[in-house]
């Protein structure tokens, strides 16, 4: 049962001493409160290590402002630059599957206590070893089915397999031997991302990548080799692989990743696979079949978008305009809006569009063209890659998944014995509010875990000021909060845009939120925040944002200010939901509008010395928060007890 608990601010207050920069509330004190390959691959590789150094230089290296704390400045990070060395997967024909390593950086003296304390409690991630993406996620006689890319000999990727997980919730998982391995001339450097897809007569239609003997990417073909064993520990490889190949026009190292197939109103049944055309411009071919050994390619592309570079796990599927549950991949008519995710592998960003889709002459066309897939909305504007989707059928809702990697070095990786995580798993929905928009949310069950809670009401967060909030345990957390604003007004166009320099940059309306996974002294820590921005044509942008930049002391691990924009309506407060699990902090603005997925190493805030806080480091306004806190339960992923009855 749950143990709820009410603070009163003023009851439990402190002082702190205005903020010595930047007084912002006439040095009144603040209210504490309690509770490939070749030149191509090599380009695109210097593109994305060179993007990489951008935003680390751009990272500010001033501290975040704490009042009554600490006199001298926390120490903060020198901007790390990533070594030029090639990163390993681009000989593989895939690109940087690994972090460059952090190189001039004195490697931090990390204690294996460090390192255990990085591990998740409650996210999906192997019992040791490397994982990447999510593969041919599928619910199946009461089981949810969880493959993924995964080097069963290693922390770092290579070897590619796919590992094998299921569970009856989706969030209490049990590990099943390895699914499908790298056995035949077809996938032997690799048995890569793939979809599911469920036939009405109950067959199962695996299709994956497969990385040749010569390297190149052809399209496979798998099926369980007994349908009634719930657990679908044997896999069948198609005798007949491949049963596509890369075709003439495209490299034979950019063809990868096939989607779930849809029935068209023609009673055949398409999949759409990415791939790069003319250097630059990311498409998505789509392939017809009846029978799923033998494809015939449509002319032209489901869609196309110049500069994008080569798309990854592309993903397709319909969402329901008005609609309160997910749609079956091969849903259509009016009422229904298609959205086409792509990861880009130039940037390694996931990203998407809402639009229509003819099934008549397969082609998808933007709501709005400024914001086609690849230039537009992000899944998550954080660490996130290769996400991909499935419709639940006994819930009648559509899951994303999506892989986070690590972001120390591949050395602490190995130290550690494992590298990578994926996400809690989404439902998605289609933003009926704003029409521009997906929502997604940590599916229900992950409830269950949620333990005692604590209530929060109207703290009052003064301009320039930091609030502890008292909750005993900070690393394993389900935290909703609402803010209100004193007032918007002002004629004043913010000079801050967007996430700014962090949570370091003050404008007038923010930043305020929270501060996760930081130690009482504050030497290291997390804000996940929003910024009001008044721009010079007069609107109001909202952006929701997380700072990494302080949430470690170690030099060797790679920090970001990551966020985006977030649309909050005239009738909306401020509202995130944030899921901290150790080294992984999940957030979501205004219902899960943007989402921000962030990976951290503190190196002092940890175990009992994690807090949180409340912060506002606006100069022109006061926050009201409002904030319903619970401690998580792990999940106690573990192996699948063969010898006990199901
Ligand atoms: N990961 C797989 C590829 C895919 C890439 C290889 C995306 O199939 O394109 O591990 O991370």
């Amino acid at each position: 049962m749950e143990a709820s608990t009410s603070h009163d601010p003023e009851r439990n207050s402190a002082f702190y001493a205005p903020l010595p920069e930047h007084p912002s509330s006439g040095g009144a004190p603040a209210t504490r409160s309690r509770p490939l390959k070749g030149f191509v691959v090599i380009l695109a590789s210097v593109v994305f290590l060179l993007s990489l150094v951008a935003l680390i230089i751009n990272q500010s290296q001033e501290p975040l402002p704490m009042p009554n704390r600490v006199p001298s400045a926390s120490p903060t990070s020198k901007p790390a630059s990533f070594s030029e060395a090639e990163p390993r997967g681009v000989a593989e024909g895939v690109s940087a599957k690994s972090n460059p390593s952090l190189l001039n950086e004195a490697s931090f003296n990390w204690t294996n206590a460090m390192f255990s304390w990085q591990r998740s409690a409650y996210h999906f991630q192997p019992q040791k070893n490397w994982m990447n993406d999510p593969d041919g996620p599928l619910y199946h006689k009461g089981w949810y089915h969880l493959f993924y890319q995964y080097n069963p000999d290693s922390a770092i990727w290579g070897n590619i397999t796919w590992g094998h997980a299921v569970s009856r919730d989706l969030i209490h998982w049990l590990y099943l031997p390895l699914a499908m391995v790298p056995d035949c001339w077809y996938d032997i450097n690799g048995v890569w991302t793939g979809s599911a897809t469920l036939l009405p007569d109950g067959q199962i239609v695996m299709l994956y990548t497969g990385s040749t003997n010569e390297s190149a990417q052809v399209q496979n073909l798998a099926y369980p080799a007994n349908l009634s064993d719930p657990l679908l520990l044997d896999w069948l490889k198609y005798p007949g692989n491949p049963v596509i190949v890369p075709p003439a026009g495209i490299e034979t190292d950019e063809f990868r990743d096939p989607t779930t197939a849809w029935l068209g109103p023609d009673g055949t049944w398409r999949i759409t696979i990415g791939s790069r055309f003319n250097e630059t411009i990311g498409i998505s071919l789509v392939y017809q079949t009846t029978n799923f050994t033998d494809y015939e390619l449509l002319d032209g592309v489901l869609h196309a978008v110049p500069g994008t570079g080569m798309w990854e796990c592309v993903d397709f599927y319909p969402v329901a305009i008005n609609g309160s549950v997910g749609l079956d991949t091969s849903a259509f008519g009016p009422g229904i809006k298609h959205v086409l995710k792509a990861s880009l592998d130039d940037t390694k960003v996931d990203h998407y569009a809402l639009g229509t889709y003819d099934p008549v002459t397969d082609k998808w066309t933007p709501d709005n063209p400024e914001e086609d897939v690849g230039i537009g909305l992000k899944v998550d504007y954080g660490r996130y890659y290769a996400s991909k989707t499935f419709f639940d059928q006994d819930k009648q809702r559509r899951i994303l998944w999506g892989w986070i990697n690590e972001t120390d070095t591949e050395t602490a990786d190995l130290k550690k014995g494992w590298a990578s995580l994926q996400t809690i798993p989404r439902s998605v929905l289609y933003d009926n509010k704003t029409g521009t928009h997906l929502l997604q949310w940590p599916v229900k069950e992950v409830e269950s875990l949620r333990l005692n809670s604590t209530v929060f009401e109207e703290v009052l967060v003064e301009a320039g000021s930091i609030v502890p909030l008292d909750i005993g345990p900070a690393t394993q957390l389900d935290i909703l909060a609402e803010f209100e604003i004193e007032s918007l007004e002002s004629n004043t166009t913010d000079e801050v845009s967007d996430c700014g320099d962090g949570a370091i940059d003050r404008s007038t309306f923010g930043p305020f939120g929270i501060l996760v996974i930081a130690d009482d002294s504050l030497s290291e820590l997390t804000p996940v925040f929003f910024r009001p921005v008044n721009t010079s044509d007069g609107s109001l942008k909202t952006y929701f944002c997380a700072d990494e930049t302080r949430s470690s002391k170690a030099n060797d691990v790679f920090k970001q200010v990551y966020g985006g924009k977030v649309p909050v309506l005239d009738d909306e407060n401020y509202n995130m939901r944030v899921l901290v699990d150790h080294s992984i902090v999940e957030s979501f603005a205004q219902g899960g509008r943007t989402v921000i997925s962030s990976r951290i190493y503190p190196t002092e805030a940890i175990y009992g010395a994690a807090r949180l806080f409340l912060f506002n480091n606006a100069t022109g306004v006061n926050v009201k928060a409002t904030l319903k806190i619970w401690e998580m339960n792990s999940a106690f992923i573990r192996p699948f007890p063969f010898e006990e009855p199901l």
